[in-house]
């Protein structure tokens, strides 16, 4: 076990660390899982491990998206799973949206892995496994989703996901919202709503947003889902990240 003093400034960074290595041992989490958190780290490390004000407006963003859709649901990998399981599960309940594990490297042990794991956390669904349909354009194991899952979404929330497959997802007319700390990164430039946040930020704020406009117009919802510019969002991020300037 890890034992970080509190006061270590690089305290979360260390502790989000860990459970990406206790996902690995309890088989969800993949070894290229430790390889995309060591990448995530980095770029939080240059946005200085906070929450950015156009993160915060885009995450806003995210959770009107998510209360307006009418079939949202939430994608869930290996990374996602040993970072922000009871988040995931929070945000699913307070936005009525569903949850589908849906893997880069799918492997019928892991896919158990980490149902079992959510419903651990308090999911009584989870969707994923049946996987009768599949996204255009995509290999057969990485084009694997549930038909009234994934498959039948109108918004998609997408954390670290593949660039190929989001892509996938937005040629299919999914309205993605992608969590990916890399604003270079294709899917972060196929999102409609793209937060570059660490997701153990993300999630949270998230749910905490969609709290507060629970009970707004639909009128009010679809106009902050109108207003915000996603390219505008992430050249926020990319100019953060360069001079570590504050858009
Ligand atoms: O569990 P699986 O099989 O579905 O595999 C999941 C991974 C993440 C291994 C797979 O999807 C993958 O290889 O993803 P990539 O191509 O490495 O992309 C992951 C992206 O997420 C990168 O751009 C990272 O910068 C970003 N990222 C990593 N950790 C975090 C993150 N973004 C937000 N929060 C993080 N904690």
């Amino acid at each position: 076990d890890v034992d970080v003093p509190e006061s270590h400034p690089r305290y979360e960074s260390l502790l989000t660390r860990h459970r990406i290595e206790e996902g690995v041992e309890k088989g969800i989490t993949s070894r290229q899982g430790l390889i995309a958190q060591g990448r995530g780290e980095a770029f939080d490390y240059l946005l200085g491990e906070e929450t950015i004000p156009s993160a915060d407006r885009a995450e806003r963003v995210a959770a009107a998206r998510l209360l307006l859709a009418e079939r949202p649901v939430l994608s869930v990998n290996g990374n996602v799973a040993a970072l922000v399981p009871g988040e995931m599960v929070e945000l699913a309940t307070v936005v009525d949206a569903d949850i589908e594990v849906n893997l880069f490297n799918r492997t019928k042990q892991r896919m158990e892995a980490i149902a079992a794991h959510l419903r651990d956390h308090g999911a009584d669904e989870v969707k994923g496994l049946t996987a009768d349909a599949r996204i255009p354009g995509l290999d057969h194991e990485r084009a694997k989703v549930d038909a009234d899952g994934i498959h039948a979404a109108d918004v998609v929330l997408v954390p670290l996901e593949d660039g190929d497959r989001a892509t996938a997802l937005a040629e299919m007319g999914k309205s993605e919202i992608v969590i990916d700390l890399n604003p270079r990164s294709r899917s972060a430039e196929a999102a409609a709503v793209p937060l570059v946040d660490n997701i153990i930020r993300a999630v949270p704020n998230i749910t905490r947003h969609a709290r507060e406009m629970a009970d707004a117009d639909a009128e009010i919802l679809r106009e902050h889902v109108e207003r915000f510019d996603p390219s505008e969002a992430l050249a926020d991020a990319e100019q953060r990240i360069r001079d570590g300037d504050l858009a």
